[in-house]
């Protein structure tokens, strides 16, 4: 079917992107927004990466929570039932664990997974709901940056938000506090937020896991370019790009870059638009940010969660957090 078929669904989908697209490569240095991995294709990708033997934080994190699920959920729980809203869900893979432990305190459970890729929500609520007996799944397709507004939970009942896989390291400081905060107004006192960060290691470790052998990394990297072809009928040429993973010392962050290997003019046909890039000059795909032990639970403080717990691997790679939303000041409306 041509595109043309159906305007009014593509036209809303790739003016997002059109607009990221057209601002970030009109920008200098060049930058695209890491949202723009996560079609189909990227999602898979991701999936992947998080089984290749350099990208520790998964299978990390997993082990953390493994250890310590039926602790994390007794915090946040007390003695009230729990709901868990998971942003960036993905797969949801990691999060079975702690469904469990909450199943193991009461009957049945609710869980809401936000992403901004429906084909990743629904394959994720098929398997949930098909393999763990209890769980229901409402799926919310948004964009969590971007304001959103949850529903009150029920009486007597809590809300765990889970914010795992360190996701927050995409955002610049100031905009991960802004996020926190946002979310923090629309939690309830009492509510918690459960967060997963990777802390700052060995630079080679780190270099590793963003630039693995196999090459999956620089495929996922690559797929904005293919992406944008796809969708804005652009014509990169996969080989004139390379992937680079750069560890940012100053900035504690893990970046991806795409690199130009020549002087050469792309054209976006869709958009009757041409770009410019010489020989090295790169597109700035991603921040990772990494952590300090002490980071999280202050950036919990700050957007007004009480810090309930931490906890890390043997190695201190990496670290999950657990914060208890406090009551709001004087004068605001909880
Ligand atoms: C999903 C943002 C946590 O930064 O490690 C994986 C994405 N980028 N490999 C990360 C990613 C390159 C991932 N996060």
């Amino acid at each position: 079917m041509s595109v043309a078929a159906s305007p009014a669904v593509s036209l809303q989908i790739d003016e997002q992107v059109e607009r990221a697209v057209r601002i970030g490569l009109g920008s200098r240095p060049k930058t695209l927004p890491p949202w723009l991995f996560y079609d189909a294709a990227g999602s898979e990708l991701f999936e992947q990466i998080t089984e290749l033997p350099e990208y520790y934080l998964t299978r990390t994190e997993r082990a953390i929570l493994e250890s310590h699920a039926s602790e994390m959920v007794a915090l946040a729980g007390g003695g009230n039932r729990l709901r868990f809203t998971e942003l960036g869900a993905g797969s949801a893979e990691k999060t079975r664990v702690l469904m469990k432990a909450a199943l193991a305190r009461q009957d049945g459970l609710m869980f809401e997974a936000v992403d901004v890729s429906a084909t990743a929500l629904l394959a994720a609520q098929a398997r949930i709901e098909r393999e763990i007996p209890g769980v229901r799944v409402a799926l919310l397709e948004m964009d969590y940056t971007n304001g959103f507004e949850l529903d009150a939970c029920d009486a007597g009942e809590r809300r765990l938000v889970l914010y795992i896989g360190s996701s927050i390291a995409n955002f610049e400081p100031e905009e991960a506090a802004r996020i926190l905060r946002k979310l923090r107004s629309q939690l309830g006192a009492g509510d918690g937020l459960l967060l997963g960060v990777d802390l700052v290691k060995d630079e080679s470790r780190l270099l590793a896991a963003y630039d693995d052998v196999a090459g999956v990394t620089a495929a996922f990297n690559k797929n904005m370019l293919v992406r944008m072809n796809r969708e804005l009928g652009s014509d990169f040429d996969l080989a004139m790009f390379e992937h680079r993973a750069v560890w940012n010392e100053t900035m504690s962050r893990m970046e991806m870059h795409l690199e130009s290997c020549a002087d050469q003019r792309v054209r976006f046909a869709a958009l009757d638009w041409e770009v410019e890039f010489l020989a090295g000059e790169t597109i700035h795909t991603e921040n990772s940010y990494k952590f300090r032990s002490g980071d999280a639970e202050a950036m919990l403080a700050e957007a007004g969660f009480a810090h309930a717990g931490t906890w890390t691997d043997k190695r201190g790679w990496f670290e999950v957090c657990v914060g208890k939303a406090e009551k709001l000041g004087l004068g605001t409306r909880e």
